[in-house]
């Protein structure tokens, strides 16, 4: 089924479009197989901005244009001493940063693998929370095969869904696998056709529109507070303050200062 999706914003690298609650990041540079540079990184970054505060945005899509690639990680072109080197010539990892932001996000992120995730590609699909492929999709890493490696969630995130074995499998010989093995491995949720992808995708979203977004918004805090050490508790502590907040209790405190009373906490119920 075709969608009216319509555009958020108009960058170089990347489309990014809206439909029906879904936000959907498409990297657009097919031509090497939708590998990024830091200015796709960094258009990424300020999309992943705009699908946080706006309210109608409920799930967040990635995928790649055309029918090859998903992600076939940085862009071995500009890979400088030190980084890709972008438009500025300074040398940066700023991928890193987008993984942050997917781990932050308190909306589902879901990557809709299309073909090739390889590479930062292969981290890309990583890190999102959920993964629908094609199943003419195919994964794997290449960091030790042509000089780099990521040792972060494109590591430690991949043992959790995949057992410490065979993430080092994985990178120790940069192999490639179907869609269907990175199924039965545990890191891919389900393989369609890929006629169907984003129909697919799209179910998934309509399922989880009709959950309650701050159950899924505390329930990923605290699947990434598992990994992501003090990092990962400070984000779900600040999700408990902000339901704090939002009861009469705390507001109690705050009104007492302000009409400078003592403040009355025994009203409110202890559970056991
Ligand atoms: C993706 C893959 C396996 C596809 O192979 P194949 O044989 O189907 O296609 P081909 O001919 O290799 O690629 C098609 C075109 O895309 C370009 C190629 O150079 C080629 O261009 P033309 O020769 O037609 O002009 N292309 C593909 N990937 C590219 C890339 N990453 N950068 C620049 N151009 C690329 C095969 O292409 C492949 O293995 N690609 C390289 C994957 C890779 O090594 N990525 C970087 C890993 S390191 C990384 O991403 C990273 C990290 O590990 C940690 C932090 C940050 C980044």
């Amino acid at each position: 089924m075709s969608r009216n999706w319509t555009s958020i914003k108009t960058y170089s690298d990347i489309n990014f479009e809206f439909f029906e609650g879904v936000a959907k990041i498409t990297i657009n540079r097919p031509e090497v197989y939708n590998a990024f540079r830091p200015e796709t990184n960094n258009q990424m970054l300020e999309a992943m901005d705009i699908c946080r505060e706006r309210e109608d945005i409920d799930v967040v899509v990635f995928t790649g244009a055309g029918d090859k690639a998903f992600c076939s990680g940085g862009d071995q072109n500009l890979k400088g001493t030190g980084g890709y080197i972008g438009e500025d010539g300074v040398p940066r990892l700023n991928v890193l940063d987008l993984h942050k932001k997917i781990r932050e996000i308190p909306k589902p992120v879901i990557a809709m693998v299309n073909g090739y995730a390889i590479g930062g590609g292969h981290v890309l699909h990583v890190v999102c929370d959920l993964t629908i492929a094609s199943e003419n999709a195919r994964f794997g890493q290449t960091g030790p095969k042509v000089g780099s490696f990521d040792g972060g969630f494109g590591s430690s995130y991949l043992a959790r869904h995949v057992g410490q074995k065979k993430a080092r499998e994985i990178w120790f010989l940069c192999e490639q696998y179907t869609a269907q093995e990175a199924k039965d491995m545990g890191m891919v949720n389900k393989v369609v056709a890929l006629d169907h992808l984003e129909d697919t995708v799209i179910e998934w979203c309509k399922t989880m529109q009709k959950r309650s977004p701050l159950a899924l918004r505390m329930i990923k805090r605290s699947l990434n507070a598992e990994l992501d050490g003090q990092h990962g508790l400070m984000q779900l502590a600040g999700d408990v303050t902000l339901m704090y907040y939002l009861m009469e209790e705390a507001q109690e405190g705050k009104n007492a200062f302000l009409e400078k009373r003592d403040p009355n906490f025994k009203k409110y119920p202890k559970f056991p």
